[in-house]
């Protein structure tokens, strides 16, 4: 064991957001910048006294470790196993090869009783030695850590002037099997194999080779992400779908170049095949670390806010769901298409701040079953992590339950609930103090636009959103700034919790059309009077120079 003092210029300084730690993979390379983190980790897990001892809570415990595969996983893999080692973890269940996907995380935390998890990843950011890298520690729920826990580690990193590490050497990370790392057992697992057992429960796996069998095709685009391996075993291995279905398939450190964000702006090669008149019954892709998920039907892409309304419409379908749902949730800026459905069927609908974790207390609760946020993520209680497979299966088995495509479906969903028109802008890299400022004038301006009328509409409320937890009573305040007006139309503003170039506004637009006569107008016009108000309110243009935003999704 050696021990090893901080030098002071290292400290992992600013606050893990809304997913972890994310970072430029030049400042994780900093000699002590991970292990510090790690350590602070560490210790207020084993429970730091008043007087600065250190508890041994984490002795002769488990944690599960492992990454999206990205530039940097391999070597953190390492420095992560000699930290626990000399911390006094007694086993580290580690994914072959040092990857596993978020929701596996979950799984295997679940599934195996561990006392959490660690997930090596920066999720839908771009990877490679000029990406970025992260981190993120998740409790024996198998859900991201709490607020409280996250901020004591931060402030643990904060005054940590020391960390003790194992000096054994390297440990075989690529052979399955059990091996020790001084008196740590570290045990590599396959990455897929306890994940493939909850979705075995889940869905109806015959009725899925059926629907193979029978000819149905489907392209899954894994982005040279992590979500490859595990779409590959239970797609194409298990459920007997073609060789070459999953495309993009093995995890590459760079992400072969792609951004793997999953929506229409990244993965536009899948839009492009999705679009040919030979284009598969089903197409879909994941992010980074296989959290997220897009679907797409034939010349037709499903919004993420619709993809949770019709998931909570037609649960039923699915075996894993079929005694009906316990409630839904969404986060704030999701579109409102969830809430008609919850609302038809007696559901209980939940409206949350952005971020996984607040679902977390909801799902553990029973207080719901289905979740969802306006970012390509869904998932269910079967983890404590949005889950892209999940939500591609759950997608394939509604069309092989209904017998129809993914159009169908949604066109019909727009007929029985109204459309929800949506779209997500994206201002990116604006300096930190520009978005700071635009924020801070929105919000003084909120008195003065809560009444006020724009063309044919009201602002009903004009708000900066705050949540108290149902569960645990936890406050959450200055969640986004809310305009929401008389006909249900909305326009939210918030700052991204996950960047890592300067800042990143996000705008979030929309509005409900019960006419079907027009749901084909494209989102962009039908929302661009929504989209004029938003940069009149928060003077997008005037204060950071870009007359558009940067995605628009
Ligand atoms: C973004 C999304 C949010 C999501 C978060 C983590 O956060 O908007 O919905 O929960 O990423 O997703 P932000 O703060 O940048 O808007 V993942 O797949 O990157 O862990
Ligand atoms: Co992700």
């Amino acid at each position: 064991m050696a021990i090893q003092n901080l030098p002071t210029h290292v400290f992992s300084g600013q606050r893990p957001g809304t997913s972890g730690l994310r970072k430029k993979v030049t400042v994780f390379m900093q000699p002590m910048y991970l292990e510090n983190f790690v350590q602070a980790l560490f210790d207020v897990l084993n429970g730091v006294a008043a007087d600065g001892q250190i508890g041994t809570a984490l002795h002769g415990q488990t944690l599960v470790l492992g990454g999206d595969g990205r530039f940097h996983n391999r070597t953190a893999v390492q420095t992560i196993l000699k930290l626990a080692a000399a911390n006094g973890v007694q086993r580290v269940l580690l994914g072959q090869g040092g990857i596993l996907s978020t929701p596996a995380v979950s799984a295997v935390i679940r599934g195996r009783q561990a006392f959490g998890g660690i997930v090596l990843s920066a999720s839908h950011n771009p990877g490679g030695p000029d990406g970025d890298f992260g981190i993120k520690y998740n409790a024996s729920n198998g859900g991201p850590a709490n607020e409280t826990l996250t901020e004591a580690v931060y402030a643990r990193t904060q005054t940590l002037t020391q960390v003790v590490l194992s000096d054994a050497p390297d440990i075989d990370i690529n052979t399955l099997g059990t091996c020790q790392m001084e008196q740590m057992q570290v045990e590599v697992i396959d990455p897929v194999a306890d994940y493939a057992v909850v979705m075995r429960r889940l869905f109806d796996f015959d009725m899925l080779r059926g629907m193979f069998k029978r000819g149905f095709t489907m392209r899954v685009d894994a982005m040279n992400a992590v979500g490859g391996p595990y779409a590959k075993a239970i797609l194409e291995d298990e459920l007997g779908a073609p060789a070459g279905t999953v495309v993009n398939a093995t995890p590459l450190e760079d992400f072969g170049g792609l951004h793997p964000d999953p929506n229409p702006v990244n993965a536009e090669d899948l839009i492009a095949h999705m679009m040919r008149a030979d284009a598969p019954d089903f197409g879909a892709a994941m992010d980074g670390d296989a959290d997220r998920n897009m679907v797409v039907g034939r010349n037709f892409v499903v919004s993420p806010s619709d993809s949770l309304a019709l998931m909570t419409a037609h649960a039923r379908l699915i075996p894993g769901y079929k005694e009906g749902l316990l409630g839904v949730a969404r986060s704030m800026p999701t579109s409102a298409a969830v809430d008609r459905v919850a609302k038809a069927m007696g559901l209980d609908c939940f409206e949350t701040p952005t971020g996984w974790k607040f679902f977390g207390n909801l799902l553990d609760a029973g207080r719901v079953t289905l979740c969802g946020e306006e970012s390509y993520g869904t998932g269910s209680s079967h983890v404590r992590e949005k889950d892209g497979l999940w939500a591609i299966l759950f997608w394939l088995s509604l069309q092989g339950a209904t017998g129809r495509s993914v159009e169908s479906l949604v066109r019909e969903h727009w007929r029985t609930y109204g459309r929800n028109y949506y779209s997500r802008h994206d201002y990116e890299a604006i300096p930190t103090s520009v978005a700071d400022a635009l924020m801070a004038n929105l919000r003084e301006t909120l008195p003065a636009l809560q009444g006020q009328v724009f063309g044919s509409r009201i602002v009903t409320v004009a708000d900066d959103f705050a949540y108290t937890d149902p569960v645990d009573g936890s406050a959450s305040v200055k969640q986004g700034v809310r305009l929401i007006f008389d006909d249900g139309a909305r326009v939210i503003f918030r700052l991204s919790g996950t960047g890592t170039e300067g800042a990143t506004l996000r705008v979030y637009l929309e509005l409900h059309e019960p006419d079907a006569a027009q749901h084909d107008r494209p989102a962009q016009d039908k929302l661009a009077d929504l989209i004029a108000l938003a940069d009149q309110v928060a003077g997008i243009h005037a204060r950071t120079g870009m007359a558009a935003p940067s995605v628009a999704t």
